[in-house]
């Protein structure tokens, strides 16, 4: 037994320490797919003093340690080097304390967040984080992402609702500031640096998440337009009709409601023709049953007077909330066929949203004029997501793709990850969206906190022989 072996053992015990062979294939990859890793351990630590362990025999050892959530991501950022430590937070999931005064709930990191959902539901609140894989995405492993997702137009993203944070540093020092309140000016906010980190700051055990009493409401419909412009236009509009109420603004180019509909035919009518150029799927919650519905609805009303709405369905029941949800989120048949694919999402400002769109669909279709390329994203948040199909999944594929879309995301002055991260698949194209400098800052407090070099090495930064 090699010495790291030992103190890990000693660290979890050995029925939580697995080396070798003995690793199961889930902790090799993430969504993405690609099955590569060959970590030397799997450790499941259950408290945050084992994590702390953990970092220090690591840190002292000089071994690398990938941080493993849900692993939903779609970056490769839990996905670790050959002989790297794989630390999974799934023993540590959690529900500590829901405190329905203070309206926060207090979380271990391992817990998923459809658990957080469920908790704060039973007790008559909302946490507004949400997205399509709740069911597996963890507390940590949303938190290192900062993710955003389906209501951050009206709640913010995930760095808005974190409130306190528990994180173990490389060291193995544990540092602890659980707050319950949104202001908390006493010196630097340290857990801004590692909300967003993507493990490579250090490992967050504990969060407390700021929650909001549970709407009485919730009202949902389609809408089509006939352009962009009238996209921008409804999201104005209806944020000012709907007094405040607009909770998700998301928007799909035809190609994108063409394919999803067809594929699902036969598991749900289409709610509309595919003839439109756009459609937006809005969702607004309430606290008044009688008003709010007749509010949404005058709301409607005027968008179409306006031309702004060419056609429109309101859900009438939550059987029909649920189909036109899924004409956003069951993508798993459409997205075979565009199988191998690569995903996008970036942000630009709203205003430059449909021409960096087109900008970036014209390169891909230069370099493959068959790409089938879905466009849809979270407009009100300016995040767009692409997912393309060019029949090769190839490394110069991707790099050609890749170069296609970010090229016109640096045009724009945007973002080459709007919620996803970077991890190891866009570390590369940083240089599109940070400058010189701000790359070089982000060096400076990696190695402040990370002197090692073992948290997530690889993950985010290029490695600093490059140019960038
Ligand atoms: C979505 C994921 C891909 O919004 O972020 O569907
Ligand atoms: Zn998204």
């Amino acid at each position: 037994m090699t010495d790291i072996h030992a103190q890990l053992a000693k660290a979890v015990g050995d029925t939580n320490l697995f080396a070798g062979d003995a690793i199961e294939d889930r902790y090799r990859t993430d969504l993405s797919g690609i099955l590569r890793a060959e970590p030397g351990f799997v450790v499941r630590p259950r408290t945050v003093q084992e994590v702390a362990a953990i970092l220090r025999a690591a840190n002292a050892e000089g071994i690398a340690v990938t941080t493993q959530g849900g692993r939903t991501g779609t970056v490769k950022g839990a996905v670790p080097d050959k002989g790297a430590i794989v630390l999974s937070l799934e023993r540590m999931s959690a529900i500590e304390e829901l405190d329905p005064l203070s309206m926060t709930i207090t979380v271990e990191a391992g817990a998923t967040l459809q658990a957080v959902h469920e908790a704060a539901e039973a007790a008559g609140f909302l946490l507004p984080l949400d997205l399509g894989s709740r069911g597996s995405a963890t507390v940590g492993g949303v938190i290192s992402t900062n993710a955003g997702g389906l209501r951050a137009v009206r709640w913010g993203v995930a760095r808005d609702m974190v409130l306190g944070l528990e994180a173990v540093l490389a060291d193995g020092r544990i540092v602890t500031g659980l707050k319950k309140t949104l202001k908390d000016n006493a010196g630097y906010d340290w857990k801004h640096l590692m909300i967003g980190s993507e493990g490579t700051l250090g490992v967050v055990t504990r969060a407390t998440l700021r929650l909001r009493p549970i709407p009485r409401t919730t009202m949902t419909a389609l809408i089509a337009t006939d352009g962009f412009d009238k996209v921008v236009a409804l999201l104005r509009d209806l944020d000012i009709d709907l007094g405040g109420q607009l909770s998700s603004f998301e928007v799909m180019w035809q190609d994108f409601y063409q394919m999803i509909t067809e594929a699902n035919r036969a598991k749900r009518a289409p709610p509309m023709p595919a003839s439109y150029p756009f459609y937006v799927l809005i969702e607004a919650m309430g606290g008044d049953p009688v008003g709010d519905p007749a509010r949404f609805e005058a709301a409607l009303a005027a968008a179409i007077e306006r031309g702004q709405a060419s056609d429109v369905v309101i859900a009438q029941s939550g059987r029909e909330r649920d189909a036109l949800w899924a004409v956003r989120e069951d993508l798993m048949e459409p997205m075979r066929k565009l199988w191998p694919m690569f995903a996008f999402d970036v942000s630009v400002a709203l205003g430059d949203m449909a021409a960096t769109a087109e900008r970036a669909i014209t390169a891909i279709r230069g370099e493959y004029p068959n790409a089938l390329i879905l466009t849809y994203g979270h407009a009100g948040d300016g995040n767009l997501h692409f997912v393309v199909g060019v029949g090769d999944g190839s490394p110069a594929a991707e790099h050609r793709v890749d170069l296609a879309v970010y090229s016109a995301v640096a045009q724009a002055g945007g973002s080459i990850s709007a919620e996803h991260g970077v991890g190891l698949t866009k570390r590369d194209y940083l240089g599109f969206s940070r400058t010189p400098d701000e790359i070089a800052l982000m060096r400076i407090l990696k190695a402040a906190l990370d002197p090692g070099n073992i948290l997530n090495p690889g993950k985010i930064l290029p490695p600093s022989s490059s140019l960038q």
